[in-house]
């Protein structure tokens, strides 16, 4: 079994990072190793404060330990960091991959054309570090643009658009692009991806619904998927049914996470069934 390893918080309360990544990649039958370079009490989108306990520090004496022990991944996802947990990152990945490990990169910091409270203006230039190398960037459109440095168009733009958002994409460093949040009918929502060479495209119906954590869930169903061998394509196709499932079976009242949990079989079937 392969053994991967996810870097991006614990938001204790909140359903997203570390406590999404872990159940869906464990439920894709990957072994899921974790690192958490910060605690925070819940996320930070919509509640009205948070705790965090930054944890920078003990990423070196993780990876001074997992150096001595030759303890070493098959694969890495990263998702929600900060700017001074970059390098440490970059060192864990460069002194404890086995031999072909994979470099999945959420840059997850910003939705519907802004930054998530907390990051500085400056900061997509410096998780610009974290993309080059990827195997596979999984960027929404919002992210795909402050880290291009592309003007911000989140409606009404072409094909053509996206490709040359794309291109830039893999300019950063990145082999293969997964663009969430892509739409050119607004009845439908969906993902482009891309080799470098090709762009397919995967579209769902839109649901009208705003749902915090959805990003996680698609980048973490994406993973899994990758690890059992699904194509890009595939992976991306399967992430985006989950997220619509979890989206419609979230109660109207639950406003901070997607109810996730209740999709667990449907993916387990699915990858399965493949
Ligand atoms: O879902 C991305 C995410 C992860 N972690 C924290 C967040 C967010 C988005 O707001 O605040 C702490």
């Amino acid at each position: 079994m392969k053994r991967l390893l996810t870097i991006q918080d614990i938001s204790c309360v909140g359903q997203c990072s570390t406590t999404v990544a872990l159940p869906l990649i464990s439920a894709c039958g990957v072994e899921c190793s974790i690192l958490p370079p910060a605690i925070l009490s819940n996320h930070t989108g919509g509640f009205t404060g948070w705790s965090f306990k930054d944890l920078t520090a003990e990423l070196g004496v993780v990876e001074k330990e997992w150096i001595r022990q030759q303890i070493k991944f098959d694969a890495f996802y990263t998702g929600y960091v900060c700017e001074n947990h970059i390098e440490p990152i970059l060192s864990i990945i460069a002194n404890c991959a086995n031999e072909g490990a994979l470099r999945f990169t959420d840059p997850a910091m910003a939705d519907n054309g802004t930054l998530y409270k907390g990051f500085a203006e400056d900061f997509p230039s410096k998780m610009a570090k974290l993309c080059k190398g990827s195997d596979y960037l999984l960027p929404n459109l919002t992210e795909a643009a402050l880290l291009t440095g592309s003007e911000m168009k989140l409606s009404d733009y072409s094909e053509k658009d996206i490709e040359h958002l794309i291109a830039r994409l893999h300019e950063l460093g990145a082999k293969n692009i997964i663009l969430t949040g892509v739409s050119f009918d607004p009845k439908l929502l969906g993902t482009a991806v891309s080799d470098g060479h090709t762009i397919q495209y995967d579209f769902n119906p839109r649901n009208p619904r705003s749902s915090h954590g959805t990003g996680d869930v698609f980048a973490s169903v994406f993973v899994g998927a990758v690890m059992r061998g699904f194509t890009a394509l595939k992976a991306a196709e399967l992430a985006a049914d989950i997220v619509c499932e979890a989206i419609d079976r979230t109660a109207p009242d639950h406003w901070y996470g997607v109810s996730f949990e209740l999709t667990i079989p449907t993916l387990i079937k699915k990858l399965l069934n493949r």
